[in-house]
């Protein structure tokens, strides 16, 4: 008996010090309040089905915990938020942002620190050109598993020009990084290729009535509007658009992929057309298993664009972890510097079929799918 009680601290210690009961952590940063809090809410369940699916996989012997950042999709919130994750020494990857504009001042923070940064959604192709500038005096920690937005204008242009066969257009874009950045892509290609950029005008997030913008634009009667800008002011200018009798297509990027573009735009989304890198995780043999977790794990959801992207993101930031970020056994400290090193020659096949990345960070994935809204649904045009 008295063996029994002095071997029992030694177990106790056994089972605290097991690798079992070590727990490293990986951050989240979107807009998880706010205008546009419902993409990033999608990219939140996503981040969190992954990490329950790493967790459950048994392939780890510690477990992997996520804290999630609010950056309100606001930049200088994001650069906040990316102090805070750099002050935290726990944190092994970030996951994020998915705004370009809150993503490229905050890469900045993390390369500082030498924390890899993984994107699931910022397609302003600055973000990762940012790095291979002489004067980026940090490691190359920007990583993206979504691809840009010159590949998106440009398939857009090309879209509407050969398979709509539509010359002219009308650019309406919203003034940040993304939205206009994707509009002067756009607006490029479509000249290059021919076509007649009738109009190039920004607008503002949060503007409401663009009623006098279209009533000018209706004036020069263009084939289409592209516009370059998020679900909000795209719904309204298109349901506006048609308030005003106009029949010119609508098509847009990535960040009017969600059913909040169809909550404000309402019957005047039907027949919209949009572009989303990649593509659709319905179509790719290994994404069917997230997809049936994602369904039986938020039933009645509606998936976001970005969900998918997010999960994926987060599943390579363990996979780095297990593979090159374990210092020691006996601590929950990390080389980050390793992860980096890893994440730079990736080959990873995942929900979003094959992902490695390109000297700049980017995804070598330059697939580009459109859809055009019919049913209430974004159905893949081929
Ligand atoms: N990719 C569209 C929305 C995010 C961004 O600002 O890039």
């Amino acid at each position: 008996m008295k063996k029994l009680f002095a071997v029992l601290p030694l177990l106790g210690l056994a089972v605290a010090c097991s690798p079992k009961e070590k727990t490293y952590r990986l951050a989240l940063a979107v807009p998880i309040t706010g205008d546009i809090a419902a993409m990033g809410q999608g990219m939140k369940r996503g981040a969190e089905l992954a990490v329950k699916d790493a967790n459950d996989s048994g392939r780890f012997k510690y477990k992997i915990e996520l804290r999630s950042f609010d950056d309100r999709a606001d930049p200088k919130e994001a650069v906040n938020v990316a102090n805070q994750i750099v002050s935290d020494s726990a944190i092994s990857v970030v996951i994020g942002h998915l705004n370009s504009g809150c993503s490229i001042p905050a890469a900045q923070v993390y390369a500082k620190a030498n924390l890899a940064m993984i994107t699931p959604a910022a397609t302003n192709p600055k973000l990762t050109q940012q790095q291979m500038d002489p004067s980026w005096k940090w490691p190359k920690n920007i990583f993206r598993v979504n691809t840009t937005d010159d590949v998106q204008g440009q398939f857009a242009a090309n879209f509407i020009l050969k398979k709509l066969k539509l010359g002219s257009v009308a650019v309406i874009h919203d003034k940040t990084p993304y939205g206009q950045g994707l509009s002067e892509e756009f607006a490029k290609e479509f000249k290059l290729k021919g076509g007649n950029v009738k109009s190039f005008d920004g607008i503002s997030i949060g503007e409401k009535d663009f009623k006098a913008l279209l009533t000018r634009i209706k004036s020069t009667k263009p084939d289409a509007i592209y516009f370059g800008g998020i679900y909000n002011e795209g719904g309204l200018i298109v349901k506006q658009a048609r308030e005003l009798g106009m029949s010119s297509v609508f098509f847009s990027g990535d960040a009017l992929q969600s059913s909040e573009f169809f909550k404000i735009a309402g019957s005047a989304a039907s027949g919209c057309y949009v572009t989303n890198v990649g593509v659709p995780p319905e179509r790719i043999p290994s994404a069917k298993e997230y997809l049936d977790k994602y369904k039986a794990a938020y039933p009645n959801t509606d998936m976001q664009p970005y969900d998918h992207y997010t999960y994926e993101a987060t599943m390579i930031a363990a996979l780095a972890l297990e593979k090159a970020g374990i210092k020691d056994p006996a601590s929950t400290e990390v080389d980050k510097s390793k992860i980096i090193e890893f994440l730079k020659t990736l080959k990873y096949d995942g929900v979003l079929g094959h992902t490695e990345f390109d000297e700049k960070g980017d995804t070598k994935n330059k697939a580009v799918t459109v859809y055009l809204v019919k049913d209430g649904t974004f159905s893949p045009v081929d």
